[in-house]
């Protein structure tokens, strides 16, 4: 089993990024050796202090895809297209901030004074706006291949900013706060490159991937699972997932990811919690 998670809204609380229901589920992972992979917005400096904290010590996933780190000792051959840095092997799918910040900047024209970008949120701004301590906010600035941006206008306006920058070749995908302006990765490609360095390494494992996740921007990551689960949010409204196997938690963030992810391992102690969408 290799599990896949969002961290903002899923693992961590939406208002809090506390993770202390999963602790017990996540101490017998370790125990037991389930690998738990975030995958999420977040920086490499955020999760340097985050994996930490979560005791994890495995590969994970940045800025929404645009970028795999992998411990240099974790698998036994180094995998394919990745570049030794800082002992991890990293896999870049994402030209670097500075061609997104670029692209944003020529969009001033067009839709000046209905958004912000981290950058000039700097991290005061980006305190205030997610709640985060001063500290994680400066960790949250330190972006490599991708930049948030805090949209002001309406929605349908969102929507027209959303199409002209695809149409320049970005991928514009949508967290809980923020839309996140990067490139050619996303959360589902970055699962489908480290399952298959798990299959390379374990051939004779019939494995099964699990993705947990709450907002639009994990579809792709829960699409491409064997099992999807679809983590309540207290501020949206579920992302649209087609899928065979989805469960949907009742229970919003660490406490529906517990309850979505034992759903899947069989351990989902009362019957009526089961949801379908
Ligand atoms: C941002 O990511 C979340 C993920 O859903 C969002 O868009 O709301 C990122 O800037 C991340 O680095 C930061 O830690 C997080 C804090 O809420 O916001
Ligand atoms: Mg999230
Ligand atoms: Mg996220």
């Amino acid at each position: 089993i290799l599990i896949f998670t969002d961290l903002d809204g899923s693992l961590l609380d939406h208002f809090s990024y506390s993770f202390s229901p999963a602790k017990p589920l996540l101490s017998l992972f370790n125990e037991i050796g389930v690998p738990v992979i975030p995958v999420t917005s977040k920086t490499r400096a955020e999760l340097a202090v985050l994996r930490c904290e979560l005791d994890n010590h495995g590969p994970f996933v940045v800025e929404n895809g645009a970028a795999v780190f992998i411990p240099e000792n974790y698998f036994s051959s180094p995998p394919s297209g990745c570049e030794l840095i800082d002992g991890f092997y990293r896999y870049q799918f994402s030209k670097p901030r500075e061609y997104w910040t670029g692209l944003l900047a020529q969009q001033e024209a067009g839709f000046g004074g209905e958004f912000e970008t981290f950058t000039r949120l700097g991290v005061e701004g980006i305190r205030a706006s997610t709640g985060l301590t001063e500290s994680a906010a400066r960790q949250a600035s330190q972006r490599e291949f991708s930049e948030p941006v805090l949209w002001l206008g309406s929605d349908e306006r969102k929507q027209c900013f959303i199409e002209t920058l695809r149409e320049t070749g970005a991928t514009v995908l949508q967290g809980g706060r923020f839309l996140h302006v990067t490139g050619a990765g996303n959360k589902g490609k970055a699962l489908q490159l480290l399952t298959e360095q798990f299959r390379v390494e374990y051939p004779d494992s019939a494995l099964l991937t699990i993705a947990a996740g709450d907002s639009d921007n994990d579809v792709d990551m829960l699409q491409v699972a064997d099992c999807a689960v679809v983590v309540r949010s207290p501020v949206h409204q579920p992302p649209e997932v087609v899928h065979q196997h989805l469960y949907l938690s009742r229970q919003t963030g660490p406490q529906g990811w517990v309850e979505g992810v034992n759903w899947f391992l069989g351990a989902a102690d009362r019957p009526e919690t089961v949801n379908s969408i």
